[in-house]
Order: structure tokens, then C-alpha cells, then sequence
């Protein structure tokens, strides 16, 4: 059985819709974050050094960084969910299920924080706004005609991506990156992506 140690509003969120989309039982842990902070609570922590989330025991194992936990959640109980080894799919799986987290999530990141600095940021925002530019529009481009990442139904990547391409529209980038925005509206419409929510919810 596997065990989701879920953080309310955060990449979790992923891990939980693939584990409703496979329809494997698990069991969830609900950890929130701290209302002042918006921060995760010490008691994650306690389960591993960085005290982030997702985090997933399975196997007797203790697995952390969502992509790692999507791609052996994929490749135990949902191997069509990843391109076979050896084809150009599976590279470029591999290219984006590193970009998810490695890249995309860099200036996203940087906006938030250097936001906070107020008018000292300011030097700094030109190059941040022109990387989440770059990065929501390749995210954007690169979507298949069959609305789908790399392969012609829902995959790991489209999992992975989930996560930043909802940041994008919650700051109102529909217009400026619409198929991005369908692709989100698509997987806000599966039922899985909706059990999750309630799932996840405190
Ligand atoms: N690269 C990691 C990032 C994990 C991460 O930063 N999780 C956030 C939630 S979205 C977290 O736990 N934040 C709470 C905190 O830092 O206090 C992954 O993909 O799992």
C-alpha cells in the first residue's frame, strides 16, 4: 500500500491525481500549511530532512521529489504512462519530466520571492518576467494536436506539467498561452483530477 504524505495546495496535488487516475488503493496523510507562513508544518520534518511534500512511502521505502515519485508509481503500476526506453518519445520524456520541476519552476519561484522585495527587486524582474515568458510559451507550443505532452494520452509528463501550467493561469496568462490554458481546463475536467481534489482536501 502506498502512503501520500499530502501538503494542502502543493505538488501533491499531482501525485494524488495519478494515483486517481491509476486506481491503485493508498492511504493519505494530511499535513497543512501554517496560515501566517504559508510554510509545511515541523512534522514533516520529522519524516525527512527537507520537510517537503509530495513525500511517499511505498515498498518500505521513503520516496521523495514528485517526479521520482511519479515516475515509479508509472513504471510499477502504469507503465503505459511512460514511452518505452530507446524511442524519441521516452527522451523527450525524460527532457520534460526534469524540465517540470528544474526549469519551470525556476522563475516561477524568483517571481515570488523577489516579489516580496518590492522596489529593490525591481532590477531583477525584466530578466524573471522574460524566463516565465520563455518557459510558459515553449510549455504552451509544445502541447500535441491530441492535447496531450509526448505521447497521445495522458502521460507522467502531462502529471509533471500540471503543476506549473496551473501557476500560469492562476496569474492570468490564459490569453497570452490559450492552448496551455485548454490543456489545463482538460485535466480540471477528468473525474480522477476531481477525486483528488476531494481526496486532498482537510
Ligand atoms: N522539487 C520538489 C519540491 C517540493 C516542494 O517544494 N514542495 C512544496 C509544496 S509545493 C513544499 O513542501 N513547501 C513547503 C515548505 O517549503 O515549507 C518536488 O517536486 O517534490
Amino acid at each position: 500500500m502506498i502512503t501520500l504524505h499530502h501538503l494542502n495546495r502543493s505538488r501533491s496535488h499531482r501525485i494524488l491525481w495519478l494515483l486517481e487516475e491509476i486506481g491503485i488503493p493508498y492511504d493519505v496523510k494530511h499535513y497543512a500549511r501554517d496560515v501566517k507562513t504559508n510554510l509545511a508544518p515541523p512534522e514533516l520534518l520529522a519524516i525527512h530532512p527537507l520537510g517537503k511534500s509530495p513525500m511517499v512511502e511505498m515498498e518500505g521505502r521513503l520516496i521523495t521529489e514528485s517526479a521520482a515519485i511519479v515516475e515509479l508509481i508509472c513504471a510499477k503500476h502504469a507503465p503505459q504512462m511512460i514511452p518505452k526506453i530507446g524511442t524519441d518519445a521516452h527522451i523527450q520524456h525524460l527532457e520534460l519530466m526534469h524540465f517540470a520541476e528544474g526549469s519551470a519552476m525556476t522563475p516561477i519561484l524568483l517571481n515570488l520571492y523577489v516579489d516580496r522585495l518590492g522596489d529593490a527587486g525591481a532590477p531583477l524582474h525584466p530578466r524573471i518576467q522574460q524566463q516565465l515568458e520563455s518557459h510558459y510559451g515553449y510549455m504552451n507550443d509544445i502541447i500535441g494536436t491530441h492535447g496531450h505532452y509526448v505521447l497521445n494520452e495522458l502521460s507522467a509528463v502531462d502529471i509533471m506539467l500540471s503543476f506549473p501550467a496551473e501557476i500560469a493561469m492562476m496569474q492570468s496568462r490564459a490569453k497570452d498561452f490559450p492552448r496551455l490554458a485548454e490543456f489545463v481546463n482538460r485535466i480540471h475536467a477528468r473525474p480522477a483530477y476531481n477525486r483528488a481534489t476531494e481526496r486532498g482536501a482537510i
